[in-house]
């Protein structure tokens, strides 16, 4: 098989331990250097310290990695010329000997390629505002219709159109549940401003739900697990709403487009509330980390 483990995820696999899967685009495009690697790290340990193993994903050289040592994730999180890659670009990266972030959709695509069940990231992408002019919706969604994967996140990134986001995930036929909240969470927000329709409470009834979709069998389709950012961690919805319409303006005053979208707006953020959003983001990514770690050690019966 083209894909590498490292040995940590490997014996973990082979003994039926809980593993728990992070993506490596936030690293490399969602968060400031220097300190997105000191985040890389704390995320992987904040998984073994609630007792599972974690497996960043990325492709280096061309080698579609799960499991990072502290070197490679140091090259993600350092190199500039790491590329962001959806699943469409694994093929593409695996035959030019490329290296890569991977975001949802290709850490999704390699996670299960793995066999791992439980994933953690901090928002999804989305369909974008002004769709309609534009056709921007993330690629995550797609492949999140046709891979059997829990994800743990915050919801989808409030630079979205939430709303359409939410309608497209019903369309494709993606299981969305709120952790302890009927309200779907905003990333930035604990509360987007729009209903779900599902509540779970404890990490033993999401793997109830994951045991249940694999009886029902059908479409191989994912579970979000929505966790909301802690109120007092939230970014004040004020500053939020202020800054992301400015952030909006200027991705369209600059002409931004494609794969630069999710990341300058992110940066702007920033950038333009002092850290505020970034402290958000990271309390976030936290809490998701955590939870999918617990979800994972329910699932593997332990
Ligand atoms: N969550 C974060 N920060 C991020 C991302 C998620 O807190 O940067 C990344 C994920 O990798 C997600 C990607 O798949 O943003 C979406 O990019 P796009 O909108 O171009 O599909
Ligand atoms: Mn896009």
């Amino acid at each position: 098989m083209v894909l590498v483990m490292s040995e940590e995820v490997r014996e973990a696999m082979s003994a039926g331990r809980p593993v728990v899967a992070l993506e490596s685009t936030i690293i490399a495009h969602g968060l400031p250097r220097p300190d997105n690697l000191r985040v890389g790290l704390e995320l992987e340990d904040a998984v073994r310290r609630e007792g599972a193993v974690p497996a960043t994903v990325a492709v280096l050289d061309g080698r579609p990695r799960v499991g990072l040592t502290k070197d490679e994730l140091e090259r993600v999180a350092g190199e500039d010329a790491i590329r962001k890659l959806s699943h469409r670009d694994l093929a593409l990266a695996v035959a030019a000997g490329a290296s890569g972030a991977t975001t949802v959709s290709a850490t999704a695509r390699l996670a299960a390629l793995a066999g791992i069940r439980v994933f953690a990231t901090g928002g999804l992408g989305g369909v974008h505002r002004q769709w309609t002019l534009t056709q921007d919706e993330s690629a995550d969604l797609g492949l999140l219709a046709r891979t059997r994967i829990t994800v743990v996140c915050a919801g989808v990134k409030s630079i979205l159109d939430v709303p359409a986001t939410l309608e497209r995930l019903e369309t494709l036929g993606v299981s969305v549940a709120g952790y302890r909240t009927d309200r779907f969470p905003g990333f930035y927000l604990s509360d987007s401003g729009h209903p779900v329709d599902w509540t779970l409470d404890g990490p033993e009834q999401v793997a109830e739900v994951m045991r249940a979709q694999d009886a029902l069998g059908a479409q191989e389709s994912a579970l979000i697990v929505a966790n909301p950012v802690p109120p007092e961690q939230q970014l004040d919805p004020g500053l939020h709403a202020r800054v992301l319409a400015e952030a909006l303006d200027a991705c369209e005053r600059e002409g931004v487009t494609g794969q630069a979208v999710t990341p300058f707006l992110l940066g702007y953020l920033v950038r333009h509330t002092d850290g505020a959003s970034l402290r958000a983001n990271l309390s976030a990514v936290r809490g998701n980390v955590r939870l999918a770690a617990r979800i994972a050690l329910a699932w593997a019966g332990e």
